[in-house]
């Protein structure tokens, strides 16, 4: 199959390029995009399809945000990598920016969502043998059925989802799972060995799972009363996704490490970040713990951009107001064979029962009538547009979701 001139219009050229060279590690609509604005993508033929996916929570500024873009292009000319070999003038910046937009006292850079959590449970481990007494190899992290975290060996392995870890095994040890929302589960799991409560304020992948009111609150108690580690992972929550900054919010606690990353760079970039205001990540001494992009000046400068642009256009309030208008117009939708329709902010979900054809069928659906979104485990599809999005633009989509997923 030769290369054509230019870029063909024929989106069949790429998903068979795709199907031949690339590993099957994904099974994407058959949608080739090619720009993408605010909410609004375009594929190869010319069709505009409004993304209610946002990369999965990276891109709530919206596709392209032109003062991200532009913050890229001016340190794209300037300086990208040093290593932490060296200094550089844009990661004290970065970090007194995001300390003191989330009240956080201690900033560890990373790239990926995954690193943020790998070394959220190297830093809590040495917290254990260093300051709590632990003995050593001893460490115990408490984490939730249902959970995601990412893709790594060490994270997959205290996964309860079949397709992320068979045939991945030997696994980390050190890990133990409980059911997620249930406060008494986790005062039962301690034990003095135990170092961190790690968990999602609303679980994602697992579907949109709201836990019950002062789940958190409770929880937050447990650990200040067990002296254990409460680690949040915002990296889809946080950053304005559940019309608050960080999810933790809604129940008025703090954690004492906090994880971000996606839409820390508006989907310009892998950032992402341990945050703490907690004395933990002091045990991190020279040379323990780094990677070669951590930090690096063009991921500060462009996610310090990236918060700014969401602070400044109060994008977490408009995922506030816009997010409860969507979600009481889902709720209208009249199927019998709708379960449950949730969701916090722009973090919406609606669950089918299991005999109503899963809702891969209805994303199909939906994606030729113009909008883009994703199942989870079969029978849910999540709503999740970038917080840019106007009623006018809700109602766009709703005129198309209606119809589809009513029948
Ligand atoms: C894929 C899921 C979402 C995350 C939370 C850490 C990470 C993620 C709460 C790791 C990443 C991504 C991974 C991506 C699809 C997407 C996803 F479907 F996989 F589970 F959002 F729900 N904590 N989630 O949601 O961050 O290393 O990816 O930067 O693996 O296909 P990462």
């Amino acid at each position: 199959m030769g290369t054509p001139a230019t870029n063909t219009t024929d989106r069949n050229y790429y998903i068979q390029l795709e199907n031949e060279l690339g590993a099957h590690n994904y099974k994407p609509l058959d949608v080739v995009l090619t720009r993408g604005e605010g909410v609004w993508v375009w594929d190869v033929e010319g069709n505009r399809y409004m993304d209610c996916l946002s990369a999965y929570s990276a891109v709530n500024q919206g596709h392209c945000h032109p003062k991200i873009m532009n913050t890229l292009v001016e340190q794209t000319q300037k300086l990208t990598l040093t290593s932490r070999a060296f200094r550089n003038d844009q990661l004290a910046l970065f970090y007194k920016d995001i300390c003191e937009l989330t009240n956080s006292h201690k900033v560890l850079p990373m790239n990926s969502g995954a690193e943020a959590v790998e070394t959220v449970i190297k830093a809590v481990r040495k917290w254990g043998y260093q300051v709590k007494g632990v003995p050593e190899d001893q460490a115990e992290v408490i984490v939730c059925e249902n959970n995601f975290h990412g893709r790594t060996i060490t994270i997959v392995g205290f996964s309860t989802d079949q397709n992320s870890r068979a045939g991945f095994g030997p696994f980390t040890p050190g890990f133990k799972i409980i059911p997620f929302g249930d406060a008494d589960a986790l005062q039962s799991a301690i034990t003095p060995n135990t170092v961190a409560f790690l968990v999602e304020p609303i679980q994602g992948e697992a579907g949109v799972i709201i836990p019950p009111k002062g789940y958190l609150q409770e929880v937050r108690s447990i650990c200040d009363a067990n002296n254990v580690v409460l680690v949040l992972d915002e990296i889809q929550t946080g950053l304005g996704r559940t019309g608050k900054l960080l999810a933790e919010e809604h129940e008025n606690i703090e954690a004492d490490l906090t994880l971000i990353g996606k839409a820390l760079s508006g989907g310009y970039y892998p950032v992402s970040a341990v945050l703490s205001n907690k004395e933990v990540l002091g045990v991190l001494r020279p040379g323990e713990h780094g990677s070669t992009f951590g930090g690096n000046p063009l991921a500060c400068a462009i996610a310090r951009t990236a918060v700014k642009v969401l602070v400044e256009e109060k994008m977490t309030e408009n995922a506030a107001l816009m997010g409860e208008y969507f979600l009481n117009e889902l709720k209208k939708l009249n199927n019998p064979k709708i379960k449950e329709v949730r969701g916090k902010g722009l973090m919406l979900g609606v669950e089918f029962l299991e005999d109503a054809g899963g809702a891969r069928a209805y994303c199909e659906k939906l994606m030729h009538n113009g909008l883009l979104c994703k199942e989870t485990h079969e029978s849910i599809i999540r709503f999740a547009p970038p917080l840019v999005i106007t009623k006018q633009e809700i109602d766009w989509a709703l005129e198309r979701i209606g119809p589809i997923l009513s029948r």
